[in-house]
């Protein structure tokens, strides 16, 4: 063993000695800036590399004792040659096979991800009984966030200390340092985070205290490289955890990651759908939504968690929603959270915006932006919820064929309005799995006129009482700076549309399909 590993082997807390550690940090956004922080307050030698910066961090980083090379990562700056990092620590958007991810582990230097660093700092502040707060991990390849909040929600409804951070839009970073101090963080984390943490088993390896995997569907192939890559990089949310692995059970892959996970001893497979729960699993009986895992006696007992019924008259009630919110019961009972906890934690959560999100109800008809369904996998989830729906749908596929969710629920789409860039996939699928289905096309390509168009065609093309659902299958990027602001841009056009009255169409008649 060099003392390089030697020396990074000893760094597994905040109280370790970092000084003059030579870190270079990729990438200065949320992630980059929160990992240049910390390790400048704890005094290691920190060299940020971006290709671009945004004025705010590029300000703060002089000030709190970090450099900056604002430059083209094309090749490898001869700044981060020159500095000879001991340790390089990534943002989550550099893929493996970026030049400079590629040149870091050819050299042979120690690459972590954020996430890998706030595990060995995560004793800054510790709780009551002088130990750091537990981690639950959440990752799938959708409902993440809405799984990370549900869980949060009901910690805190229990009585803990307990905050969502992480792929969620907070670096974990910023929550293992916040002075409150946390019992429980709960953690969201994307395949890319997962990535960098299965680099190294070593001694700063993450032990969860329960962790689930929600689902699995083809996403980020660009990143990864192939379906597989993806996959491994999902498996590793399950590595070492101690208490609950929490799988699908309608999601056959999660049980195969958690039937190859090298756990800690005395961890439990705990299996949610649906479904009639066996013993150990959380699902639904009679409309109960029961755990029979965390209680006294599984084979003959179960706790009632909340009826489906009051989901649905919080808005909850969609199949999806209501297999996250059975994921996060588990996490939460996992750590001891009452059943009655759960039940108030639910009582009072909204959705976030931009998920299956009812725009309005006028004339009959129910608009719905599920802009957040950024790949064909949600957009069946969001169109399952649905017996029929006019469909908005289309964008930027990264490569993935949305000819299968166009054949399973190709039946209950009465009518198809393309967005987006990538046209020849939406042609092709409903050409091969669903002809009967008009397909209209929105030919305005400037943000400001997509969805006005779209809203346009979608009333036209929708019956009494119909529903019109943006679900795009698709990443935003090629004509919105985000899902949300594509949300965001659909739910005015249709209060626009729904402000003018529908007097104005052209004749009242439906569109003439492309
Ligand atoms: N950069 C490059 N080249 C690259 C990639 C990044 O130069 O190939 C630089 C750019 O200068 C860029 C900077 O790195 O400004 C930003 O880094 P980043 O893209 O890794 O993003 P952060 O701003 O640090 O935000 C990340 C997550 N983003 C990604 O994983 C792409 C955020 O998730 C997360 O909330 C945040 O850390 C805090 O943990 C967002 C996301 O889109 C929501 N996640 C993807 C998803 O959910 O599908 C994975």
């Amino acid at each position: 063993m060099t003392v390089l590993s030697d020396r990074l082997d000893t760094l597994t807390s905040w109280r370790a000695d970092w000084t003059g550690l030579r870190v270079a940090v990729l990438g200065l956004g949320a992630t980059g800036f929160s990992v240049a922080d910390t390790l400048a307050e704890l005094g290691s030698d920190v060299l940020v590399v971006a290709e671009s910066a945004p004025d705010e961090y590029a300000r703060l980083l002089p000030v709190i004792g970090a450099r900056l090379d604002e430059t083209s990562l094309d090749d490898i700056p001869s700044s981060l040659v020159d500095f000879a990092p001991e340790v390089v620590v990534a943002s989550p958007g550099f893929p493996p096979t970026h030049p400079v991810i590629e040149w870091v582990r050819a050299q042979g230097i120690a690459l972590w991800g954020d996430i890998e660093l706030a595990w060995r700092v995560r004793d800054k502040v510790v709780r009551d009984d002088g130990r750091p707060a537990e981690w639950l991990l959440v990752t799938g390849t959708n409902g993440k966030t809405t799984t990370t909040r549900l869980a949060a929600t009901m910690l805190v409804e229990g009585g803990l200390r307990a905050a969502p951070c992480g792929n969620i839009g907070v670096p974990v970073l910023d929550a293992v340092r916040d002075p409150a101090g946390f019992d429980v963080l709960v953690v969201e984390l994307s395949s890319h985070q997962l990535w960098y943490l299965g680099l190294d088993d070593g001694v700063g390896a993450l032990v969860p205290h329960s962790s689930v995997c929600l689902n699995l569907a083809d996403d980020h192939l660009a990143w990864h490289g192939s379906a597989a890559a993806y996959r491994d990089a999902k498996a590793i949310v399950y590595r070492h955890t101690k208490v609950a692995c929490v799988y699908n059970k309608a999601d056959e892959q999660t049980m195969r990651m958690v039937e190859e996970a090298e756990v800690t001893e005395g961890a439990r497979a705990i299996g949610f759908d649906l479904g009639v729960p066996g013993p150990s699993d959380l699902g639904i009986v009679d409309g109960i939504l029961a755990d029979r895992a965390f209680v006294e006696n599984r084979r003959t007992s179960a706790a009632e968690l909340a009826t489906v019924e009051e989901l649905r008259e919080r808005g909850l009630a969609m199949p999806h929603i209501v297999a996250n919110i059975l994921a996060a019961a588990a996490l939460a009972r996992a750590v001891g959270i009452e059943p009655s906890a759960v039940r108030r934690a639910l009582a009072d959560f909204e959705l976030d915006p931009h998920r299956m999100q009812l725009v309005a109800h006028a004339d009959g008809v129910a608009w719905v932006d599920d802009s957040k369904a950024t790949n064909p996998h949600a957009a069946i989830a969001s169109l399952t919820a649905f017996p029929q729906a006019v469909w908005i749908v289309g964008g930027l596929f990264k490569g993935i064929d949305i000819g299968d969710l166009v054949r399973e629920r190709g039946g209950s789409v009465t009518a198809a309005i393309a967005i987006g860039v990538d046209r020849d996939p939406v042609r092709e699928a409903f050409a091969r799995h669903a002809p009967h289905v008009p397909l209209y096309e929105v030919d305005d390509a400037q943000t400001e006129g997509v969805m006005a168009r779209a809203v346009e065609l979608a009333a036209r093309a929708v019956g009494a009482d119909g529903v019109v659902l943006l679900a795009p299958a698709a990443a935003s990027f090629d004509q919105f700076a985000s899902y949300g602001e594509r949300g965001d841009r659909f739910q005015d056009a249709v209060r626009e549309r729904i402000e003018r009255g529908s007097s104005d169409d052209s004749d009242g008649s439906a569109p003439e399909a492309g």
